[in-house]
Parts: C-alpha cells; structure tokens; sequence
C-alpha cells in the first residue's frame, strides 16, 4: 500500500476527554473516529488491527473445538423475561420497539440467545460437550462511557458459550478456554494474569478476568508476585495438565477489587511478594451451571434416560478493547511498536526524496515490488515531506519494522530498523529473511 493512497486521517485536535494514551493515540493516528459519547468509527487503520486481533481469537477458539456462528445484534425480549434478566439487566440495556410495538432489545451479551439456539436442537447426551461462540457488537448503554475504546457504549467482543452434561465435564471446558485464552494474549504479545473474579449480572460461582498490567487500567488488583512464575508453556490441552494448571493458578492469590479481603491477602501472601495495582481486563469468563438453562428449559436426556438441565459457562473477550489494551501495554516514549502479530503492516518502507530529486524513491518502488512478491505487507512512504515529519508519523502508528532509502544506503544495502531499536545495513535478502522468520 502506498502512504498516499491510505485514508489515514492523522490529526493533532485532541478533544478533552481523551485523557490516556490508547485514546489519544487512536485518534491521532486516525484509527478511530467518534460518532457519538462510546460510539466510534473503525477507520481503516483501526480496523486492521482489529481484524487481526479478532483472527487470532478465532483461531485459538477453533484450536480448542469451539464452533463459530453469528447471532444477531438485535434480540427478542421474550428469552431475556423467560430467564428472568430482562427487569435485572437494568439501564445498561438499550430497548427499542419495532413497529408492531414489540419490544426489542441490542444485545449486551447472549447467554439467553444461545441457550435459545440450543434447546431446540440438541435433545441428548450424546451431543454433548459443545462449545459455540460468535464475534459480534455489542452494546450497553455505560453510564460513564471514556478512555475511547476501553469503555464505549458499543464494543466488539467474542462471546463463546459452553454445553455440558455435568459439572466435571462443564469445569474441563471453563479449563480449556481458560488454557486458550492464556494462549490467545500470548499471541497478541500480552501477558494477562488470571485472577478470581466477581460473577457479576452474568451471575454464577466460578469465574476469573484476564488482566494486563497497567496504570490507566480501571481493575484493581491483588495478587502475590509469585503469579508471574506460573508459566503456560509447562501446560497442554489434555485434562490433566489442564487441572494441574487451574490448580497452580488457584494456589496463588490474585483477586480483583470484588473479591479483595485485606485480612486473607495479608495471611496468605508475604509482605514482600504484595503486589497491589492496576490493570485492564481484556476477558472474562463464567461458569454458571443451569443459572439460564433451568429458566429456559434448556433439558436434554442423560445416560439412564432423566432429563438433565445442561451445565453452562460462558467465556468473552475485549476484541475492540483490545486494540486500545495494547497500545497501553507498548506505547513508551512517544513511540508506538505494535507486536508483530497483530501490527497494521509487516514493514514500512521510508524514501528520503524531493520534488527535484525522486532517485530514493524510484529505488523503494521497486523494494516495495518485491517485498509485495514474497507476500509481505509493506507500506510505502510516498508522501512528500521532510525525513522529521515522517519518522514522527510512523512513530505514531508503529508499524514495528522500517526499510530507510536515503543519504546512507548503498546500492545494495539499505538501512533497517526495528522501532525503538538500533538500525543496521544490510541487503534485501537479508531483509527479507528477517520479515519472514
Ligand atoms: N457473557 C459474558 C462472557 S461472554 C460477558 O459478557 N462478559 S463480560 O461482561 O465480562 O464482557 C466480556 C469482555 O468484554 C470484558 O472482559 C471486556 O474485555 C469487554 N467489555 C465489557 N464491557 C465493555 C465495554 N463497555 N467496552 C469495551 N469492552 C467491554
């Protein structure tokens, strides 16, 4: 993609609510644009790396067997009075009419859809376990909506849902997703800490948020340092390993606000292994046994042939809050280096020309050609200005590699630089083999 081309929307009006860096940083860089108070445009930027982010959850959630569908945003009040959370739901739920006056909702989440979807074809033991999610806005109408995409009114999230015959099975799945989900932030170049959580209006007994570390996150956290010793490469996707895995976690304490009792943290943990701060959650999940399932007659038959209400849990994560949770997690400096993984570009090509002297440029094209050849994403600075003005804008939107075209490269060596790192001289072979590995 040439620079020129991209509807990058750069700008240095900041309104004044954009009080942390994900938030202001977004807007800068033209990623987002706000429609109204938590309610924001993806622009092209923005979108990518959410699209990116959203391919990794999805890949991981299908690593574990759970099957993707789409449920759509609007929904039937109907499921939500059977279950019993349409009046405890409360403002948080944005309720309109269709035009026969039948009261509709935009749904903030979908345990009662799902169960829906479920009791009406699944009749037998034999069918199950089963986990189903889908990727989907959501909306809840936040009484404080701020900080961008943190905390909006509409927001992407992957909801998955789990179906199982009894409580040993259901806990097996609530661990499976648990595995995935330490693998899925991995994979976004996030360490998330699980911690013991409140159940909240999900409701249930089992539940933990995945937390990232960091200063403007809205968590407040407890936990014993030695958390950070628990490593997810010592565990696999088989039952016992996945026991001995919650059972490590669990030995050690780390709770959110809800859970924090001073006495039991000061029991259980040294003085010196106290660790007390902030952090975003980027997933939650529940276990809730038959809370939806028994309302909404969600029964199949067992082994001996007795109706069972199926055992649930449900599992989401922060797609869109993610993007912001990242940019929290790396941004330093003034300089933004998006993980590889997930980053809008592999590399950006940086030509230093002039309108009289085009030859850096005319060397970068044909960079850019072929790197575009070997299927690496690659964006050209083809805009014209000065070498200052564009080292600040991609240190805005952090495209972790850059090939530099000016004064120094050679013939055949250019300069190479990973952001926030030195740079080096070296051929386009070279190159290459460090953007592909
Ligand atoms: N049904 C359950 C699990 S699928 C559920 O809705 N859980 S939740 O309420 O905890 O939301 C899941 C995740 O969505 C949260 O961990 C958080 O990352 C994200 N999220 C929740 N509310 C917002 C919001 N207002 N803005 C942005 N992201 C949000």
């Amino acid at each position: 993609m040439l620079l020129s081309k991209l509807f990058l929307p750069v700008t240095k009006n900041l309104p004044s609510d954009a009080k942390i860096k994900s938030h202001q940083l977004m807007l800068r860089a033209g990623m987002i644009k706000q429609s109204s108070a938590g309610i924001y445009s993806w622009l092209p930027l923005g979108l990518k790396i959410m699209k990116k982010i959203e391919q990794i959850v999805r890949e991981e959630q299908n690593e574990i067997g759970a099957q993707e569908l789409l449920m759509p945003t609007v929904q039937s009040a109907d499921i939500w009075k059977e279950s019993g959370r349409y009046n405890d739901y409360g403002e948080e739920m944005l309720r309109i009419k269709d035009r026969q006056g039948r009261e509709m909702l935009y749904g903030p989440t979908n345990e009662e859809l799902i169960t829906d979807i479920f009791r009406t074809s699944i009749k037998s033991y034999k069918s199950l376990p089963q986990m189903l999610y889908h990727i989907q806005w959501k909306f809840r109408d936040e009484i404080r909506p701020r900080f961008g995409v943190m905390r909006c009114r509409e927001f992407f999230m992957k909801d998955a849902y789990s179906f199982d015959i009894d409580d040993e099975s259901a806990k097996n799945s609530y661990n499976k997703m648990f595995f995935s989900y330490l693998k899925t932030f991995k994979r976004l170049g996030l360490e998330a800490i699980p911690m013991a959580a409140d159940t909240g209006p999900i409701g249930g007994d089992l539940s933990h948020e995945f937390i990232i570390l960091a200063e403007t996150g809205e968590s407040k956290i407890y936990t014993d340092k030695k958390i950070f010793e628990i490593k997810l490469k010592n565990y696999s996707l088989n039952d016992t390993s996945l026991e001995k895995m919650i059972k490590d976690f669990s030995s050690v304490y780390a709770v959110t606000d809800d859970k924090f009792k001073k006495d039991e943290f000061d029991q259980k943990v040294s003085k010196e292994n106290q660790m007390v701060t902030k952090g975003i959650e980027v997933g939650h999940i529940f276990y809730f046994g038959d809370k939806y399932s028994k309302p909404l007659n969600c029964f199949v038959d067992s082994k001996g042939g007795k109706k069972t209400a199926v055992k649930m849990g449900s599992y989401g994560i922060g797609v869109s809050r993610l993007v912001g949770a990242i940019i929290e997690a790396k941004y330093n400096n003034e300089i933004m280096k998006w993980p590889r993984s997930v980053s809008p570009f592999d590399v950006v090509i940086i030509p230093s020309f002039s309108k009289n002297n085009k030859e850096n440029l005319t060397k970068s094209m044909k960079i850019y050609e072929d790197l575009k050849k070997q299927n690496i994403d690659v964006l050209l600075d083809d805009v014209d200005e000065s070498m200052s003005q564009k080292f600040k804008k991609h240190d805005l939107i952090g495209i972790p590699y850059q090939i530099i075209v000016g004064s120094k490269s050679t013939s055949d060596k250019f300069e190479f630089k990973e952001i926030n790192s030195e740079s080096s001289f070296i051929d386009l072979k070279e190159i290459k083999s460090k953007l592909i590995s």
